[in-house]
């Protein structure tokens, strides 16, 4: 063991992370609580998707999901086994407002109260996300969801309604998670609640969940609480040019405006991406100046999630943007068929670095879905999910060795849950939990992680032959919109 191996001052800089990194792990309402019909929560949007036969493999809801609800003490005992330092969860709107304005729910918002003070009581941060996508669904039934003007105005009512009851003792806070998604599998593609395939009308949602975000910041900024930050989760990748010529270059540079740029770029300026305006004429909705005025830096940190990565190819037939993103054949996937780039994120997090300068970053997801099969006690020794986030947290630590001022990492996800339309057949989790009997159980990732938050820098190893996580073989490459 060389010296630097015993003591983190001593190792070399680009293994060491800043003083007051938080390493943690990350999970959403909808996918792990359960308990869906009772204290008073009201049915969520994805409630009702789950429930329409041929929605989600198997038929799988977050009925049950992980029993998150009943059993979240036993889930800090584990994060502390862990050594968990932050935990981002989600809270479910129609738990604490079952129709999502007016009557509020005391036994929703006093689960929410408990498991904060049960977090801070294990040393752990809080990290808050007011919408990860479970909208009340009396607002979609009677209010068109996010399409209607007025549906920021009821969201800044509910984030008034948390900062109130947990602004005391939480002081990261998200207001969205992944717009994109929102509007790409919801009002692009269909495949998410509430299942529109309109254009103009994802633009029109995107929009209204951009007002939201800001209407919610301002309402946080006015509630002046010491210390506490906001901002919201942005979900996107690093586009490579497939080649040196300028035009996939150009490429490239609109796959990221139009994606992390499209909802990022509002929340810094005020405005989106001077493509999107040029491209998409009327159909991209404007913001009025007073809008415009709460979005520009709205972010107090920048909050990424990051999976993947992708190429851009400059094709003159996709308009209106006129290039392809390609899913590079050559690469190793995880389950979910996403090629494993730990690359994409150093040359991302630099990108975003400059793009929102002074930002701070917190790593908000990263994670990989793997086979996971579990032996005769229920424990998994999934090296691959190993792999994968070696990979990153090295790609990260090279970033932050280039001045990147990365200040957390949390890596999605907790437990094996509700993985979307999905089911319980992806898993993500660093613990395994049981279909059957919901028992957990860490996995050897959880055990790695742990390790590595113990230590609190990189071993050596990672750094001097960073691994390559094995995984499933990519088909060839083939255009997609599916990236994230
Ligand atoms: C998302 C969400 C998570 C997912 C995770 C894996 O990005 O879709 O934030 O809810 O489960 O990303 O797909």
């Amino acid at each position: 063991m060389s010296i630097d191996e015993k003591s983190p001052e001593t190792a070399p800089s680009s293994r060491r992370f800043p003083p007051g990194f938080l390493w943690g792990a990350a999970t959403a309402a909808y996918q792990i609580e359960g308990a869906t019909t009772i204290d008073g929560r009201g049915p969520s949007i994805w409630d009702e998707f789950c429930a329409t036969p041929g929605a989600t493999r198997g038929g799988d809801t977050g009925e049950i999901a992980c029993d998150h609800y009943h059993r979240y003490r036993e889930d800090i005992e584990i994060m502390r086994r862990l050594h968990l330092q932050a935990y981002r969860f989600s809270i479910s709107w129609p738990r604490v407002m079952p129709e999502g304005r007016g009557q509020v729910s005391a036994p929703g918002l006093a689960f929410y109260d408990r498991l904060v003070d049960a977090l801070l009581e294990a040393g752990i941060e809080p990290f808050v996300t007011l919408y990860h996508w479970d909208l009340p669904a009396a607002l979609q039934r009677h209010m068109n969801g996010w399409l209607h003007s007025d549906l920021p105005n009821l969201f800044a009512d509910y984030a008034d309604l948390m900062f109130n009851k947990l602004g005391d003792r939480v002081r990261f806070w998200l207001t969205l998670n992944e717009p994109w998604v929102v509007v790409d599998a919801g009002y692009f593609r269909g495949t998410h609640p509430p299942g529109i395939k309109n254009p103009a009308e994802g633009y029109q949602a995107g929009h209204n969940l951009m007002r939201a975000h800001a209407y919610a910041v301002a309402c946080y900024r006015g509630h002046q609480c010491d210390g506490g930050r906001i901002s919201f989760a942005l979900n996107t990748t690093f586009s490579f040019p497939e080649s040196r010529s300028a035009s996939d270059q150009a490429a490239a540079e609109r796959a990221m405006d139009t994606f992390g740029g499209w909802f990022a770029d509002p929340a810094w300026s005020g405005d989106y991406p001077a493509v999107m305006r040029e491209r998409l004429g009327p159909m991209l909705p404007e913001f009025s100046a007073e809008d415009a005025d709460l979005l520009r830096r709205s972010m107090d940190f920048l909050a990424l999630n990051y999976y993947t990565s992708d190429i851009a190819r400059y094709s003159q037939d996709s308009q209106p943007f006129e290039f392809d993103r390609i899913v590079p054949g050559h690469l190793p996937c995880t389950e979910m068929g996403w090629p494993i780039m730990p690359d994409g994120l150093a040359r991302l997090l630099r990108r975003l670095h400059q793009r929102y300068a002074g930002l701070p970053v917190y790593i908000t997801e990263n994670g990989a879905a793997c086979p996971d099969n579990a032996d005769e006690h229920g424990f998994v020794d999934d090296q691959d999910r190993i792999g994968y986030l070696a990979g990153h947290v090295a790609a990260m630590a090279e970033a932050v060795a280039d001045g990147v001022d990365v200040r957390g990492y949390f890596v999605w996800s907790l437990l094996d849950n509700l993985e979307w339309t999905e089911g319980y057949s992806k898993r993500f989790g660093l613990v395994r939990c049981d279909r059957t009997t919901l028992q957990r159980t860490i996995k050897a990732s959880g055990l790695w992680y742990a390790d590595l938050i113990a230590m609190g820098r990189l071993p050596a190893a990672l750094v001097d032959k960073p691994p390559v996580a094995p995984g499933l073989p990519a088909p060839g490459p083939v255009a997609t919109s599916r990236c994230r």
